[in-house]
């Protein structure tokens, strides 16, 4: 067995050392070592008058091993059973921490003595982004600490503290700077003379005013609904409480039953799927990056100074490479340098960035007109709108004009990147960046890998996903990619409904309470309904749509008629400013459609007709894409829906939930609504893997 936990000693100071890489999660053989050591310090103290707790590596604890949670059981030793003997040490314990200090690493650190860090550590309890609640007695000790607000919004928003504020509010007794790890030793010593009894927070009485218990129940009574993803924050929320209510020890076993009943939920096993899914998205199936010599980039192109181009160049400037942001028109660049200074003053304002970091940000864009100035750029991205001859010819110049290692990228949501590559003259070097807009917001990216890519290529840009702090996956070459290609037959059967007088808002309504971000019609209007017509209108123009004289009439009659969407004022809704306001005008342009088509309104359709019309067709696409090798994996797919189109977290993705509810269920559905509707153009025909 590996040594996971180390032992050394320093005078009188013992110090702790936990070395499970690659974050110091707590796993059993953790806690079987740390209890070993322990006991024997107990056992034989010789001369030790103080123990230090730290973590080797990026952090001293990021948490309890979440694989784990796979178990009916927490194997032993207990976390809450080391957490009491670090508490009921014969010496003082002094937690010693960096990097980051979550979950069961925060609760360790609690049932420690004292508590000392590095000023760039994060602490928090992030246990409900998991769909779980600190089961380590993180719900009892932090009210006891901190009191019972500052502990209630910590635990059930899950978000992260740093040092500087963990010391002012009395989660650290101490912060150090570079020589923490000297300093951190000193401190040691320091207590270590202390004659005074040492802190256990367990000990410390849980007082919770009537004023602040009323508070908190009302920010309880505000949390989602169980079942629409407040399941583990309701529950944490209620463990909280019960600290006032029960002595330690049952408060303690109140919440690990709380905790063992969240993590069987399907929300806590969505939100872990999701978890890893992410993780893994980022691993190309059969390539051992390892062995790859990934290209350096330290200097981006990005061509086309329109909302996303400049999204693109933001996303890089953050992350402080150097961008080069071409243009062929001044005015573009103009407003681009505007839209730049806009982003970032509003950071600015909203104490997000520093002065120096806008400026920083600012400084690393330089914009012109010259393509020339791309030459000795290290990634060039084109990013300019949807025509395919001027993409063609892009990348036509771009072979003459970027250097020979450069790597070459379209942002195209839907067009041939392999056309492209052919176009440049060195296919290896290009494959698609489908950013998301507003691009610098989005952490969503596509990576389209071309017939040609090569594999450093591909591994390049995966690396540099993250190093922007993109969550990327990987597509085949395909129309739509992998979101888009899905999305179509959502807002197929969106349009289908409302011809047949489902009202925008209805739908909305509907999907919305299914738990997705932002309803169809509202999104459409957001993105722009010229931007979503015109994508069925280059498909008409291509020959691509199908036979049905009905399909997708909707959007296309609403940019016939100028309404735009929410930047003309008028979409799928009407518009005071951002607010969407339904509008029986439109409703009267779906009547005559659904007239026009030979479509019978009908008065008796329900939100989970609604749901299941919108998101079948969206989940046999994803099978289809699996099957045919578009996506490596089905997490790649919840991935993409999850950070690029508001699938709510708590379902785990359209794949995980097709999971959930059960595909035999999904093609039995499809099979009776192809019946009752009739499968004329094959809207309903259910991919082989679904349900087999
Ligand atoms: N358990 C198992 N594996 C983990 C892990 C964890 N808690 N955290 C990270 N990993 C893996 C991850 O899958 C990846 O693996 C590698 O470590 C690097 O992670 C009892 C019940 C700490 C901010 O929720 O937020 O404690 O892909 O790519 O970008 O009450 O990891 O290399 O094979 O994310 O530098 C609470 C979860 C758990 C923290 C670092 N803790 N982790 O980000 O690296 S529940 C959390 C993170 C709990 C107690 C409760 C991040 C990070 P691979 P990474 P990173």
């Amino acid at each position: 067995m590996s040594v996971v936990v180390r032992y050394t000693e320093q005078g009188a100071v013992g110090i702790i050392t936990l070395d499970n890489p690659p974050i110091n999660a707590s796993s059993q053989t953790v806690r079987e070592q740390l209890k070993a050591i322990l006991d024997s310090v107990r056992a034989q103290p010789q001369g030790i008058r103080v123990l230090m707790l730290q973590g080797a590596g990026g952090s001293f604890m990021a948490g309890a091993d979440i694989r784990e949670f796979e178990l009916d059981f927490i194997p032993l030793p207990d976390p809450n059973d080391i957490h009491g003997l670090l508490e009921s040490m014969p010496v003082p314990v002094v937690a010693a921490m960096h990097g980051h200090v979550l979950g069961g690493g925060l609760e360790m650190a609690l049932a420690c003595h004292y508590r000392v860090a590095h000023s760039g550590t994060q602490f928090g309890l992030p246990e409900v982004k998991l769909g779980v609640l600190p089961g380590s007695g993180g719900t009892q000790r932090l009210p006891r600490l901190l009191g019972f607000p500052l502990a209630m919004e910590l635990i059930v928003s899950g978000k992260s503290l740093p040092a500087a504020q963990a010391l002012k509010l009395g989660l650290l007794d101490a912060e150090f700077d570079d020589d923490w790890q000297e300093q951190a030793l000193e401190f040691c010593i320091s207590v270590a003379d202390k004659n005074a009894s040492h802190p256990m927070l367990s000990r410390l009485p849980a007082v919770l005013s009537d004023k602040d218990k009323a508070g908190l129940s009302e920010k309880i009574d505000e949390l989602p609904a169980a079942d629409q993803g407040g399941y583990a924050m309701r529950e944490a929320a209620r463990c909280v409480l019960e600290a006032a209510q029960y002595d330690f020890a049952t408060g303690l076993a109140r919440e690990r039953l709380a905790f063992l009943r969240c993590k069987e939920t399907n929300e806590s096993k969505a939100l872990r799927h999701a978890f890893f899914a992410q993780r893994e998205a980022a691993r190309i199936p059969g390539l051992n990056t390892a062995n790859l010599a990934l290209r350096s980039i330290s200097k981006v192109g990005v061509i086309g100074a329109g909302t996303m181009g400049t999204g693109i160049a933001m996303s890089f400037a953050n992350a402080g490479i150097a961008v080069v942001l071409q243009d062929l028109n001044a005015q573009t660049l103009e407003r681009a340098q505007q839209q730049i200074h806009h982003v970032y003053q509003g950071s600015v304002t909203k104490q997000r960035l520093t002065q120096a970091q806008a400026l920083q940000r600012i400084n690393a864009i330089s914009l012109t007109l010259e393509d020339t100035q791309l030459a000795d750029c290290d990634l060039i991205i084109e990013a300019v709108f949807e025509n395919f001859d001027i993409k063609k010819a892009i990348f036509k110049r771009l072979g003459e004009v970027a250097k020979p290692t450069a790597i070459l990228a379209s942002n195209t949501s839907s067009l041939d990147v392999n056309v492209l590559a052919e176009c440049s003259g060195r296919p290896a070097d290009v494959l698609g960046m489908h950013f998301f807009s507003p691009a610098h917001i989005m952490r969503l990216l596509e990576v389209v890998r071309g017939d040609h890519t090569a594999p450093e290529v591909l591994a390049t840009i995966m690396s540099l996903a993250k190093r922007i702090g993109k969550v990327a996956a990987v597509s085949g070459v395909c129309f739509g990619f992998i979101g888009n290609r899905m999305l179509e037959g959502y807002l197929r059967e969106t349009e289908f409904l409302l011809l047949e007088g489902a009202t925008p808002a209805f739908i909305d309504k509907a999907l919305e309470n299914f738990g997705m971000a932002m309803g169809p019609c509202r999104m459409i209007d957001m993105a722009g309904v010229d931007v979503a017509a015109k994508v069925v209108l280059e498909q008409k123009k291509a020959g691509q749509l199908g036979a049905d004289e009905a399909y997708r009439v909707a959007v296309q009659r609403l940019f016939e008629l100028g309404r735009h969407g929410q930047k003309s004022g008028l979409g799928y809704y009407r518009y005071e400013g951002r607010n969407a306001v339904e509008d029986p005008a439109v409703l009267e342009v779906f009547k005559a459609l659904a007239k026009q088509h030979d479509i019978a309104q009908r008065k008796d359709i329900t939100a989970d007709e609604v749901v299941q019309r919108c998101l079948y067709p969206l989940i046999a696409e994803g099978y289809r894409i699996l099957e045919e090798g578009i996506a490596y994996r089905a997490g790649d797919i919840d991935v993409v829906w999850l950070h690029g189109y508001g699938f709510p977290a708590y379902r785990g993705g359209p794949m995980f939930y097709a999971q959930t509810l059960g595909e035999q269920h999904i093609r039995a559905q499809m099979l009776e609504l192809a019946a009752s509707r009739g499968n004329r153009f094959a809207y309903w025909d259910v991919p082989p893997s679904l349900g087999v």
